[in-house]
């Protein structure tokens, strides 16, 4: 059975596609999924993604990779720069975690500059698209992560 990595995905990131793709880019979070697959299986994982617009479901599951899972991989969305619940969740858990952002947070409004899962990450991964959740898959099966 491989290790798995959980793949949690914040508010409105559902919405990947959709709307604002001068921003997030024209790729799903269907897409992304899909992509985090494949490299799951060159990389010998296996992963659980999920998405929630509720902080309290995000904080959840969390706990449950902290029982669980391998590492984390995490795209809070809005809630990087409010939530101190998913601090102390990513804290509590003791598993290697990786902070993932489409966008380049430091390139946008001052107030997506402060991330409070920063702190509690492994790594922080921002600006470059879809292809961050990927990087975050291999650097948790390396041995940064062990
Ligand atoms: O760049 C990222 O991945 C973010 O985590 C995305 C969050 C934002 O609040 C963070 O500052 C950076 C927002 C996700 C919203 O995604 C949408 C996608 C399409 C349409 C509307 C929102």
């Amino acid at each position: 059975m491989p290790d798995t990595v959980f793949i949690l995905n914040g508010p409105n990131l559902n919405l990947l596609g959709t709307r604002e793709p001068d921003v997030y880019g024209a790729r799903t979070l269907k897409d992304i999924e899909t992509d985090c697959r494949a490299a799951a299986t060159r990389l010998g994982l296996s992963v659980d993604f999920r998405q929630s617009n509720h902080e309290g479901t995000l904080v959840d599951w969390i706990q449950e990779a902290g029982r669980t899972a391998k590492g984390l991989v995490i795209n809070p969305g809005a809630y990087t720069h409010t939530s101190v619940a998913l601090h102390d969740a990513i804290k509590g858990a003791r598993i290697p975690t990786v902070e993932v952002h489409l966008s380049n947070i430091f390139a946008r409004e001052a107030f997506r500059h402060h991330s409070y899962v920063s702190p509690v990450a492994l790594g922080v991964i921002c600006g470059l698209g879809p292809t961050g959740y990927v990087l975050a898959l291999e650097a948790l099966a390396g041995p940064a992560a062990s």
